[in-house]
């Protein structure tokens, strides 16, 4: 292995880990799968993280890269053909998937739980309950169900509104050629329908069933298993990436330095925060150091989009 390989932590039912493995098939890339626990701890995915354990995580060497909006961008400097986004898709692309990642993901996952949430370990119920401070019904399986009516009424909303998209005849949602937009609506409906099926409103639309398979049909690239030692043991050999350095000294809320330590913590979900010394910061991206006892330097990237950062 080297430095720049692209190491994936996730977990086969992963939704947003569905994101970035359809990412790497729509670029053809090669990349290393690790396998992560489903729910807390992980302590081979926080010692590279300094604290964020949610799914998926990128690992190149000892750049550590967090949430699939930072994942993607990253994905999409270093490997800029074939492109997330199609000429005129920019924007537009994002914007979709904020509301993807966000509505269209909650109405999915709690269908699923709503309908299944019987069959899960009462040990899943307990780690989401607390990872999501309360929100989805302090995932409470019989509250849950009781929001069912309401949840399939948003999700056949939501499954038209994207049907009556397809009609405009182009094979994916913004062009010709699939961009982020078809990412990013692709997991939530491909966590939906690996669970549930294509009841729950699915099979009623068959021009958004074709366009699934067309996504799908993108694949996952060529992957290569990697054992979570294995990743440690990459980090711990490789230095962080020397990158830009670059700095928006003239931040919105307060001049940033270099090195000054701030927090980072996601605002939906999971608000574990990590801590660190500032290397660099953009409009929506930013990065931490921070050393780890066993593995050493890593440099921790965060998309600013959906997440708060803190002055200590
Ligand atoms: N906005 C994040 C969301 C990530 C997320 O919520 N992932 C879920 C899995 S699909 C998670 O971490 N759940 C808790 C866990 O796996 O520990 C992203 O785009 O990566």
């Amino acid at each position: 292995m080297t430095a720049t390989d692209l190491v994936l932590h996730h977990y086969p039912r992963s939704p947003f880990a569905e994101k970035v493995r359809i990412a790497f098939g729509l670029k053809g890339l090669h990349w290393h799968s690790v396998i992560q626990p489903r729910i807390a701890p992980k302590p081979e995915l926080v010692a590279l993280t300094g604290g964020y354990r949610r799914i998926p995580v990128l690992q190149i060497g000892a750049d550590i890269y967090c949430d699939t909006r930072r994942i993607l961008a990253e994905l999409e400097r270093r490997f800029p053909e074939p492109t997330f986004y199609p000429t005129g898709t920019r924007g537009q692309a994002d914007v979709i998937a904020a509301w993807a990642d966000r509505a269209l993901f909650a109405t999915a996952l709690g269908l699923v739980f709503g309908l299944n949430g019987d069959r899960f370990p009462p040990e899943l119920h307990a780690d989401r309950a607390s990872f999501t401070s309360g929100k989805f019904d302090g995932w409470d399986s019989v509250k849950m169900r009781e929001q069912l009516p309401a949840l399939r009424d948003q999700f056949r909303i939501h499954l038209a509104w994207l049907s009556d998209w397809l009609a405009h005849g182009d094979a994916f949602l913004l062009s010709k050629a699939p961009s982020l937009a078809d990412l990013a609506v692709y997991h939530p409906l491909w966590y939906a329908r690996s669970n549930l099926g294509e009841s729950e409103g699915l099979a009623g639309h068959l021009r958004l069933l074709a366009w699934m398979d067309r996504v799908a049909s993108l694949g996952h690239g060529m992957v290569e298993d990697l054992s979570p030692e294995h990743a440690l043991e990459m980090a711990r050999r490789c230095q962080p990436a020397a990158g830009s350095h670059s700095i928006v000294a003239a931040d919105q809320n307060a001049p940033f330095t270099e090195g000054m330590m701030l927090s980072v913590t996601p605002l939906d979900w999971g608000f574990d925060s990590v801590i660190g010394a500032l290397v660099s910061a953009d409009y929506d991206s930013i990065a931490l150091r921070r050393e780890d006892p066993d593995i050493g330097a890593t440099v921790v990237h965060f998309p600013r989009a959906g997440f708060a950062i803190g002055r200590l």
